[in-house]
């Protein structure tokens, strides 16, 4: 068995996976409607999808997995190079050569009696100078399908990788589902992902984490770029200039909900719009004009199911309506239709569960899985940007860091300069909740939330962020840290976030333009005012959200502390900055 691909390079190394997998079959993947909807039909033939109500949700389908393959697995995701240190201590790390060698007896025969499927894809805008390709070797129908959402994939991609383009390679297979063997492994130096006994999309996606986050930070390292954890939307004022912002915030802070806010009425009326150019990843690069563009390289939304609902993100639910994988929510069998937690206040009467099973022990269980997704096409967003597919990107004028601190942070403050928005995104952390672990309340650091998926040694990426802020200058973008999270003395929400989060935006668009007034306090420079007009909040609860109290700032420099002397350096540039909040907040 053997194919052909134009790409020398492509060709030899497809063929020896083939040689070393030993499919029965091998199908290129062309991107074709006429393709897609044959695997489709053998996924439902298979069993491996299930066929939803085609009136209601056309081109829509349930996936159940394994139920011990639901959720990325960091115990199992590796660095692999030849020094421990390129991967730092943040990393599960390997040795190349011996990870090597373990792949090589995994992926042996592992395809026998299965068809390979070969997915060129490419993250970002076609004919776009941000853009990478890569391949994936897969033995899933169900990762073929899900790449096909996620990615821009098929023959357009052959075409745009010629026959000496650059390319990641990749290579999955299901194997068995033995959680114990299950390997997410990334080579930056090869660039090349295997992944191995998963199919679910943040462990096997290959174009999504693997290659666009932990492969792509250590390529733009070397190409002085930025490969972020973080959305990207565009504010539309109503003089009809837009503005662009990219946000990083770790797992479950509402990342997708910001993307596609929907501004309160009132701004509307005034002529306020957001629009989304992506939910989860942005490529981050210095144009010619000097400032620093985006783009989200990938192609849909793979979102959290649970929680979405008309009321808490609309245009999230929408994009869900059609062409779109579920995975792990529950079915409504009156209707073939999904459902999960808060779709609904009240859950309709015959559910089957995330499992397949009647739904009975609703006291105790859940319907759909906490972390059941929906994989749909971006295309779908009734609020997607028109420069979605721009091959330029979009100029970013403002990077937000944010995370879930009950007490900590202000609701929104602006950093002195560069460094100091660098220090924030370094010693930012967020509390867990009940839903993420036993332990509700602890705060995990997550630098730049991208603690899972930096590919390389975290202080060498800290110092590739002051670097970028030199290489930058005075273009460079302001930052700014946001919390939507802060509780009063009951444990109670202070601020009501969704839509109204747009009241921090239109301030931080307003600094942008150097049209609004900031104090500047011990942490930041917190605003003068911002607009609640309209809102139902004490004058109390509006000083409370942006009170510094000392005495747990006290203790914040501890624990900053304490992750700093995990590291294996922090660069001084971020030294001086912790050294200068020490002062500020301790006299
Ligand atoms: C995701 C994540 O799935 O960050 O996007 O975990
Ligand atoms: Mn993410």
């Amino acid at each position: 068995m053997n194919v052909h691909v134009k790409h020398v390079e492509a060709n030899e190394w497809i063929n020896r996976m083939i040689k070393l997998t030993k499919p029965a079959n091998v199908i290129m993947i062309d991107g074709s409607e006429k393709q897609k909807e044959q695997l489709i039909k053998e996924a439902v033939a298979a069993g491996e999808l299930l066929e939803l109500n085609q009136e209601k949700l056309p081109g829509c389908y349930l996936r159940r997995s394994d139920p011990t393959d639901v959720a990325r697995v960091e115990n199992r995701t590796f660095i692999c190079t030849e020094k421990e240190i390129e991967a730092g201590p943040t990393n599960k790390w390997a040795y190349a050569p011996s990870m090597n060698t373990k792949m090589y007896e995994l992926f042996h025969n592992s395809m026998e009696g299965k068809t390979m499927y070969i997915i060129p894809y490419m993250m970002g805008p076609y004919g776009s100078p941000f853009s990478k390709i890569g391949f994936e070797l897969t033995d899933s129908r169900y990762v073929v399908l899900s790449m096909l959402i996620m990615a821009r994939c098929g023959n357009k991609v052959l075409e745009e990788l010629g026959e000496d383009g650059e390319f990641v390679k990749g290579l999955h297979s299901v194997g068995t589902m033995d959680p114990e063997e299950r390997y997410i492994c990334h080579f930056p130096d090869e660039k090349a992902i295997y992944s191995f006994n998963s199919e679910y999309g943040g462990n096997v996606l290959q174009g999504k984490k693997c290659f666009s986050l932990r492969i792509a930070s250590v390529i733009a390292r070397d190409e002085m770029w930025l490969a972020e954890h973080m959305l990207i939307l565009a504010i539309k004022k109503p003089d009809g200039q837009k503005v662009y912002v990219a946000a990083a915030f770790p797992s479950a802070c509402g990342k997708t909900n910001l993307a596609m806010l929907v501004p309160p009425k009132k701004f509307l009326d005034e002529g306020y719009e957001v629009t989304t150019l992506g939910d989860d990843i942005a490529w981050l690069r210095k144009a010619p004009d000097g400032r620093l563009y985006a783009i989200n390289p990938e192609y849909g939304f793979f979102g959290v199911a649970p929680g979405t609902s008309a009321k808490s993100n609309f245009n999230a639910l929408e994009s869900t309506k059609k062409g779109t994988i579920f995975t792990n929510v529950a079915l409504n069998t009156d209707d073939n239709t999904v459902w999960w937690e808060s779709l609904t206040k009240i859950p309709p009467e015959n559910l089957l569960d995330w499992k397949g099973n009647p739904w009975t022990d609703r006291e105790n269980t859940k319907g759909a899985h906490p972390n059941s997704r929906f994989t749909a096409p971006a295309e779908n967003c009734p609020c997607l940007d028109e420069d979605f597919n721009s091959p330029t990107g979009v100029p970013i004028s403002a990077i937000i860091f944010g995370g879930r601190r009950a007490k900590i942070m202000p609701l929104v403050m602006e950093s002195f300069d560069w460094n100091h928005g660098v220090f924030l995104g370094s010693s930012m952390g967020s509390e867990t909740t009940a839903a993420t672990t036993g332990q509700v309340g602890v705060t995990r650091r997550d630098p730049m939330a991208m603690l899972p998926f930096c590919g390389y040694n975290m202080s060498d990426y800290f110092a590739h962020w002051i670097e970028m802020g030199e290489y930058l200058g005075d273009k460079a973008p302001k930052i700014f840290n946001v919390n939507w999270f802060r509780t009063d003395d009951d444990g109670s929400f202070m601020w009501p976030g969704f839509g109204e989060n747009f009241r921090v935006l239109k301030w931080i668009l307003a600094r942008c333009e150097g049209k609004a007034s900031g104090v500047e306090c011990e942490i930041g420079i917190i605003p003068e005012e911002i607009d609640f007009d309209g809102l139902d909040i004490t004058s109390e609860v509006k000083a409370e959200l942006f009170n510094v109290d000392k005495e747990r700032w006290d203790v914040e420099i501890e624990e900053i502390q304490a992750f700093y002397d995990k590291l294996d350096y922090v660069p001084e540039a971020l030294e001086k900055e912790f050294e200068a909040l020490k002062k500020r907040v301790r006299g």
